[in-house]
């Protein structure tokens, strides 16, 4: 079935956050069912000094995290996180009147730099922007890790801008300091092609199917010469999430735009509008892509089924979730 979109993205978002919880493990589950509120989480002082150290403008996940998940982690309010996420992003005057498509953004670089031989690396964050606009629910929620927040506020953006639940648990921890970050050059560059892509993604662990679905999230959002030096928009509607960005890969006559700035393309035959990354066309220039990019701009479901399945996993590289904790036994009850 088609998913409506950004008309009905407030309603959306009210059964979104209902079938989220269902990704939260049983203890949260458990634990919510027992009325436990955000203000509970935000009360503990000894957790705001717990977290007095962890490095603010670098976050890692992954297997060379050392920092244990705290304890007060168990207590935070992840529905109350999302309704704070969802009412930040509507802001008229910024860009095409949301933060999501940047938020989306700084969720995926918290994650792009995995390494799947290694098991290192998977978050570096980078955008001002959307760090800005998530620290005062930090602040609200201070045992929410940022590497939590980061990725949910993405999944939650995705979701209200008319997008496919995508399945999220928390459980991921921050870097005590910047000494564990990864080498520059792990995220991708724009201006490479087709094998630059696969050396990337292939790092992480995802195949050329993997590649095309998530590149339709480039549907969001826009360009800023002062940020990448790029410009403009890929679809005419940024901030609706759809498989439009397929379609005008497929329909679009794509030029070089004629410009001082780096090599990008454009709709030249209507209206000069619209954007490509070098990368973005390398989806049509090569077959194994292409065949991807046929078949979702054909299939808005497929579309949104990989697309959650492969970004859920990408918000996921490197993480170390806490096993969830068997019920104890009698015996260890008694002596345990
Ligand atoms: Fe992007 N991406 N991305 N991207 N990206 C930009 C903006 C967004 C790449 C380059 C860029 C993904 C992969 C790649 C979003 C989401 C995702 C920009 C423009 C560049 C240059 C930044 C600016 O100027 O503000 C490359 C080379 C990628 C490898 C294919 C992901 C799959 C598509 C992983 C992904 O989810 C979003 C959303 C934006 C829009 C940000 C905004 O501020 O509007």
């Amino acid at each position: 079935m088609m998913r409506p979109v950004i008309s009905s993205a407030r309603s959306l978002s009210r059964s979104v956050a209902r079938q989220a919880t269902r990704a939260f493990s049983t203890q949260q589950q458990q634990q919510q069912s027992r009325g436990q509120s955000s203000s509970s989480s935000s009360s503990s002082s000894s957790s705001k000094s717990r977290w007095a150290g962890v490095f603010g403008a670098t976050l890692l996940f992954g297997a060379t995290t050392t920092v244990a998940l705290a304890a007060d982690d168990q207590k935070v309010d992840y529905n109350a996180v999302r309704s704070a996420i969802a009412n930040k992003l509507e802001k008229e005057g910024y860009d095409d009147g949301s933060y999501g498509p940047v938020l989306v953004r700084l969720a995926w670089h918290c994650a792009g730099t995995f390494d799947v031989k290694t098991g290192k690396w998977g978050s570096n964050a980078g955008l001002d922007v959307a760090r800005d606009l998530l620290e005062p629910i930090k602040k609200a929620f201070p045992t929410i890790s940022y590497a939590d927040l980061y990725t949910l506020a993405g999944v939650v953006a995705i979701e209200e801008m008319g997008g496919p639940t995508i399945p999220w648990r928390p459980g991921r921890t921050d870097a005590t300091d910047g000494t564990a970050c990864p080498p520059d050059g792990n995220l991708p560059d724009a201006s490479k092609e087709q094998n630059h892509l696969r050396n990337i993604f292939y790092r992480m662990g995802f195949d050329d199917r993997a590649i095309v679905a998530l590149s339709g999230a480039h549907a969001l959002g826009r360009c800023h010469t002062n940020r990448s030096g790029y410009d403009q928009p890929w679809t005419r509607a940024p901030t609706t999430f759809s498989n439009e960005y397929f379609r005008l890969l497929l329909e679009e006559t794509w030029t070089p735009r004629k410009w001082k700035g780096p090599l990008q393309y454009t709709n030249s035959k209507s209206g000069s509008d619209l954007m490509m990354l070098p990368t973005d066309l390398s989806l049509i220039q090569d077959p194994a892509f292409k065949t991807w990019v046929d078949k979702y701009a054909k299939d808005q479901e497929l579309f949104f089924n990989d697309f959650a399945k492969y970004f859920s996993q990408l918000l996921e590289l490197g993480v170390k979730f806490p096993e969830p904790q068997k019920p104890k036994s009698l015996w260890n009850k008694l002596f345990g």
